[in-house]
């Protein structure tokens, strides 16, 4: 049994991961949680009674504060979710980027080299890897694809990489890196790309497609990719990376149009906006180092997901327009009132 620190546990992939450690495992869950614009406990209400679960409010950027969660909880891994996590946000402003994603990644690997903690697992991202060309479907990212960042978040992202990177080589701490492609699912903060064309189309509001709508992403089910992060934590071998990814590559446009025609409605809904500034053009995870090493491999197929993802958002209609009111408008303003062509 473990006593895990879970950091940004009431974000999206956070608050997934939350569940299915607590389905699927016997351990303690500390969800360390500063509660952004992004942290929802209402995420967590299913679990928040479950006695192998508790919340502590605080800043992973503050040592004193993770110092006294780890003491008094007797934390033995940590797994780290936290972070500021849209591209589009860190265009706007990267100084919270760089903040919590590279300091409070720093403040995390103090403590655990302070406290001797048994393990840590750092939540990356595939944008660490910037781009690959549309036209060469043979290439795909590889733990040995060098690191290229486009955007201020994927920049962030990839410097905590490197202090994981330096702590563990300088330190010989046990540390874990995993590089997973684009999640949706429940949850999902609706800023991101799917759950935003389901509040659009239901809100009968246009669909904002930045450029030519022929960038690339590599889906993958949340649930997969909590799946994922507990092999690595298990059996990952300790100073490696291991990517996670879908082998699910689609072209923006057909995610738009495919979530159009679940939902009944035309195409016409769809506006071609202004591109997103340094836009990636196409992402694609190789996970065989996961499936041979670690025999991990993903239980949903994209069929399957997006229509769970779809009926959640259709379910959950209050949970969705809850977080999209108050501040969310002003983030959406700011965004999208130069985008339009
Ligand atoms: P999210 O934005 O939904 O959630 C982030 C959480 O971190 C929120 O609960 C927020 O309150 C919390 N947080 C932010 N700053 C904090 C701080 N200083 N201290 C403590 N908590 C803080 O993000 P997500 O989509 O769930 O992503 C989680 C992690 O997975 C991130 O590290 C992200 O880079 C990574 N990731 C995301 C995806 C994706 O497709 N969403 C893919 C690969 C990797
Ligand atoms: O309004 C939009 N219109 C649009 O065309 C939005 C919000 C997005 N897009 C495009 C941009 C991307 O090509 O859709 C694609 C997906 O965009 P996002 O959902 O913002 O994801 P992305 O930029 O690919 O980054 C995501 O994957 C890696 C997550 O947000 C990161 O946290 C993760 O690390």
């Amino acid at each position: 049994m473990k006593n895990i620190l879970v950091t940004g546990g009431a974000g999206f992939i956070g608050s997934n991961f939350i569940k299915y450690v607590l389905s699927n495992f016997d351990h303690k869950v500390i969800n360390f949680d500063k509660l952004t614009y992004a942290g929802n406990l209402e995420n967590l209400a299913d679990i928040e009674s479950d006695e192998r679960y508790k919340f502590v409010k605080g800043d992973i950027c503050e040592k004193k504060e993770v110092e006294k969660a780890v003491e008094e909880n007797n934390i033995d891994t940590i797994v780290n979710f936290a972070a500021e996590s849209h591209v589009d946000r860190s265009i706007l402003g990267a100084k919270e980027f760089i903040n919590t994603n590279v300091m409070g990644t720093h403040v995390l690997l103090e403590v655990l080299k302070e406290k001797k903690l048994e393990k840590y697992l750092q939540v990356s991202t595939d944008e660490v890897y910037g781009s690959l060309p549309e036209d060469k479907k043979e290439l795909l990212f590889t733990e040995k694809t060098p690191v290229t960042t486009n955007s201020p978040y994927s920049a962030s992202k990839a410097s905590a990489d490197l202090l994981c990177n330096a702590f563990y080589h300088t330190f010989n701490l046990p540390i874990l890196i995993t590089r997973c492609s684009n999640n949706y699912g429940p949850y999902q903060f609706p800023e991101k790309l799917i759950p935003l064309m389901i509040a659009k189309t239901l809100n009968g509001e246009k669909l904002p497609v930045y450029g030519d709508g022929k960038n690339v992403r590599d889906w993958l089910y949340v649930d997969d990719h909590c799946s994922a992060i507990m092999e690595v934590l298990n059996k990952g071998r300790i100073g490696e990376v291991y990517n996670i990814g879908g082998n699910n590559e689609w072209y923006n446009i057909d995610i738009v149009k495919l979530i159009l025609k679940k939902l009944g409605k035309g195409e016409d809904m769809i506006q071609y906006v202004k591109d997103r500034p340094g836009h990636d053009r196409r992402y694609a995870i190789d996970s065989s180092k996961i499936m041979n090493e670690l025999g991990w491999s993903p239980k949903y197929d994209f069929e399957t997901g997006i229509e769970t993802t779809v009926k959640w958002y259709l379910e959950n209609e209050s949970w969705w327009r809850k977080v999209m009111s108050g501040e969310y408008q002003k983030y959406f303003e700011s965004n999208y009132a130069n985008k339009l062509i």
